[in-house]
């Protein structure tokens, strides 16, 4: 069954790509568009104050009953988003006009979270909320907790985007958000016996205030059919893509204000739509159920998140997850880009850049070639020079098996005309392989971008590499093994594409909004333009000897801290006590950022407090959270493991005054908000060398906590940052971790650390599992291997004797809290704003 582009020739589809619209056309759309002053709507509701506004929006029923709070958090969401409409419109047009660059972040995923509290404190509104809301006997803490969570992404990547976002708008940049509107996010996490139960996030089901549908902007993206080329009179050949099966990619646009500088950024999430004459002519011919079944294959592209943060090769609806995404947001950019400036294509890499959010959207490269070739009649010269004057690939991740390889039968069937461009992509660089390696066969075996040593693969990373004229990585260490190993050829080959960009995270939503009682205080001394220059923070140094101010410093940690055991009493049943020491580990489940280690440490501490050996141990608060991955059965083993630790622990009265250990269900963004404030001491305790960044680590540094890690990813320069002492360095180095690696013999580490060999001897003993023998013999075994890949054993006594350092440290509270104030203090270079400042200046040069 097909359904053609011809199907599509009605009303709302005028504004589709169509290859056959003339000059003439494009030009008037043109004068439209630029030809004169913004004009603003006569009655401009967003210069109202917003308690006018309010008062609009819910008189006018836009909110169903008032004394509902769901349905006044609803309205006061109208609100808010109608505040920032006059902006978010001029924004677009001055954009435009001023002929700025404009810079496309692609990813397949943005992790928002909540969106209410943290555009009240860009835009200056909160106290006014704060007091409209207050009419109607409610508090905007209270509405707050309404809002669930736009958890469309896994992680840190997703997370990152976020944060970029947040601080491209803040830093007045022209950059545009592109992803997918998901109808279900990242799953829920229900604890069940200890065992982690997924959910379905249906997070739309309340309805969704923040954005707006763009219908002028839908654009068809092709599926299947077949290609077919044909010679003109003049010799020249012209492909074109036929009997595809379209699906339409509707705009929906989420406003991004900046941090009180009357920006709006768009966010543009895509969602699949059927074509509305999918059903006529099939159902004409009795084929209904065929039709319907279209249906489901095109809307299903947009329906769920991959809830994988490692890549799993092979899935079908994920790579037309990602080609719909790279298309619909190229096909608009080109659009755009046509409608201001007609078809002429010689400025376009100049005025445009795309970031490539991992090679999730590196499809985009033989798309944009399509499109300039197929669409827009551009030979093959030109249409590369301009794509890859454009295309800029960021990587996350140096574990090899991450790395995205799509099977080339699968491209056969579904992306027929994009295989036959990454063909010849592959075949013109081959050729200069060729000619910087002479003779050398095997280079071009192992550089080439089709992988031919098994079932064909195409790799995605060397794609995107090939195509880009910027390959960065997301901190010092990880740019420098990429660099050194994943990517060592291509290094060889373009030593001036690669670049690092360490990772940053937004200080608005990680300190000013999460931590408002230190956001006070830093107001107070520091005056309030920290916010946009975090660097400032040093100043808090001048602080570290008065006694007032550490024992204030305290005092705000301890409220946040009481903060946080509410939240783990009501979701996890345990008393956490604000006078013990908070040790918090909260990030994805995996196996190489070794949680595993983490409760062996626990498991160490309560055969201590067992044997009473109790002299001097400092009283802690052991908190874990995190998702794994539904298909990662280790992963899902580690959550039982900690769950089962935890109930045991919990459940043993000697161990109350000086351990407890709660698993949190659910981890997400808002979690963290209440977590990151509350955090004495973070966790970043990743096998060296396979933690690319990490950016949880910086904002426990940010609110004050101390970290406990590895010299892995960010935390080099955290630890560069802050200082040594400030900081528990532990384990193996990233160099040591490769020379151990075929010499590993787990037992000598288990011999030489009694302590080490007491907990395993305890976890094998069945302790932690009395009612289901047996289930975690492959953890058990694992730890025990000599070829387990994160060695875990290895790095146990380094890390028992860093816990150890943390202890005696902790005892003596002025120490700790100075420690905890040079933490924060140092933490202004890890602001996404620093971050976004040098993508500016290195890679768009916008
Ligand atoms: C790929 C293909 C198919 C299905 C899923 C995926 C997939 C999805 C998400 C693969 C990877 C991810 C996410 C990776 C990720 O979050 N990486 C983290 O990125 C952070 C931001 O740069 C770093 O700080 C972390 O170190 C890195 O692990």
């Amino acid at each position: 069954m097909t359904v053609h582009h011809n199907d599509l020739n009605n009303e709302s589809m005028n504004s589709m790509t169509s290859p056959a619209r003339s000059k003439q056309e494009d030009k008037s759309v043109n004068e439209q568009s630029l030809g004169g002053e913004f004009v603003d709507y006569p009655h401009c509701n967003s210069c109202d104050p917003l308690t006018a506004t309010f008062q609009r929006v819910v008189i006018n029923g836009l909110s169903r009953d008032e004394n509902n709070p769901y349905d006044l958090f609803h309205a006061l969401a109208l609100s808010v988003k109608e505040q920032m409409m006059h902006d978010w419109r001029r924004t677009r047009f001055e954009d435009i006009q001023a002929q700025r660059k404009q810079v496309a972040y692609l990813s397949l995923e943005f992790l928002m979270g909540r969106a209410l509290g943290n555009t009240l404190l860009n835009l200056g509104l909160t106290e006014e909320a704060e007091q409209v809301v207050q009419q109607y006997r409610v508090d905007l803490a209270q509405l707050e907790t309404l809002e669930h969570d736009a958890g469309l992404g896994n992680g840190g990547l997703g997370r990152l985007a976020a944060c970029f976002l947040d601080s491209c708008a803040c830093m007045d940049l022209p950059v545009t958000g592109y992803g997918i509107r998901y109808e279900y996010g990242m799953f829920t996490q229900k604890i069940v016996n200890g065992y982690q139960v997924e959910q379905a996030d249906r997070w739309l089901k309340g309805g969704h205030p923040w954005d707006v549908i763009a219908p002028n902007h839908n654009v068809l993206v092709p599926f299947y059919g077949r290609c077919e080329v044909h010679v003109d009179h003049e010799g020249r050949q012209h492909h074109t893509w036929v009997d595809t099966q379209d699906v339409i990619a509707v705009a929906y646009d989420v406003p991004v204000p900046g941090y009180r500088n009357n920006r709006v950024n768009t966010l543009r999430l895509w969602k699949a739509q059927a074509t509305e004459g999918f059903d006529l002519e099939e159902f004409n011919q009795g084929d209904y159920t065929e039709a319907v079944a279209y249906k489901n294959l095109a809307e299903q592209i947009t329906m769920v998140l991959y809830p994988n943060d490692s890549s799993e090769n092979g899935k079908e609806l994920r790579l037309r997850q990602q080609y719909f995404l790279s298309s619909a947001s190229l096909q608009d950019i080109l659009n755009t880009w046509v409608k201001n400036h007609g078809r002429d294509f010689t400025d376009f890499s100049r005025l445009n850049v795309m970031q490539l959010n991992d090679t999730h959207p590196a499809i985009a490269v033989p798309e944009l070639m399509r499109l300039l070739m197929d669409h827009y009649a551009l030979g093959w010269n030109e249409a590369w020079k301009i794509t890859s004057g454009c295309m800029a690939y960021t990587n996350h991740t140096l574990l090899p098996e991450a790395l995205e390889c799509w099977p080339v039968r699968m491209f056969e069937l579904i992306l027929p005309r994009i295989l036959e461009i990454v063909y010849e992509i592959n075949a013109r660089y081959l050729n200069l392989v060729a000619h910087h390696w002479p003779g050398d066969s095997d280079k071009l075996t192992q550089m080439s971008i089709i992988d031919n040593t098994g079932e064909p693969t195409i790799r995605m990373a060397y794609l995107a590499i090939v195509a880009s004229f910027s390959v960065n990585g997301v901190a010092g260490l990880h740019t420098q093994l990429l660099k050194s190993g994943l990517f060592q050829q291509f290094y060889a080959l373009w030593p001036d594409k690669f670049n690092n960009k360490t990772n940053g995270v937004t200080p608005r939503r990680w300190l000013a909004f999460s931590n408002p009682r230190l956001a006070r205080l830093l107001d107070q001394k520091l005056g309030e333009q920290w916010i946009e220059d975090l660097t400032l923070l040093q100043g808090l140094k001048d602080f570290l000897n008065e006694d007032a101010f550490l024992q204030e410093w305290r005092e705000i940690k301890k409220q946040n801290k009481v903060d946080l055991v509410t939240l783990i009493k009501k979701e996890c049943s345990v008393d956490f006590d604000p006078e013990m020491l908070f040790d918090v580990q909260v990030k994805r489940i995996h196996e190489y950022k070794r949680q595993l280690l983490n409760i062996l440490h626990v498991i160490h501490l309560y055969q201590k407090v067992l044997k009473g050996n109790v002299d001097n141990m400092v009283p802690r608060c052991v908190l874990i959270a995190g998702k794994a991955a539904p298909g990662y059965a280790m992963a899902k083993l580690i959550v039982k493991l900690a769950n089962n630790v935890a109930e045991m622990v919990n459940s043993e009265p000697l161990m109350q005054p000086y351990l407890r250990f709660a698993f949190l269900p659910n981890y997400n963004v808002t979690a963290m908000e209440k977590i990151c404030p509350a955090t004495d001491l973070s966790e970043q305790i990743s096998t060296a060398g396979k933690e690319a960044s990490g950016t949880g680590n910086m904002k426990f540094m940010m609110n004050g906590a101390l970290t406990i890690g590895t010299l892995d990813g960010a935390n080099i320069e955290i630890l560069e940052a802050v200082g040594d002492d400030a900081f528990f360095l532990f384990g193996m180095n990233a160099e040591e971790v490769d020379h151990l690696r075929p010499h590993y013999q787990p037992q000598q580490f288990i011999e030489s650390s009694s302590e080490l060999f007491d907990v395993l001897t305890l976890l094998k003993s069945g302790h932690f599992n009395l009612l289901e023998p047996g289930i975690f013999d492959p953890i058990i075994y694992a730890i025990e291997s000599s070829d387990e890949p994160w060695m875990t054993a290895a790095d146990f006594e380094s890390f028992r004797c860093a816990q150890q350092a943390v202890a005696q440290t902790y005892l003596d509270k002025k120490r700790w809290a100075q420690l905890s104030i040079r933490n924060t203090a140092s933490s202004g270079g890890f602001s996404s704003d620093a971050t976004i400042a040098a993508y500016r200046d290195d890679i768009w040069h916008v």
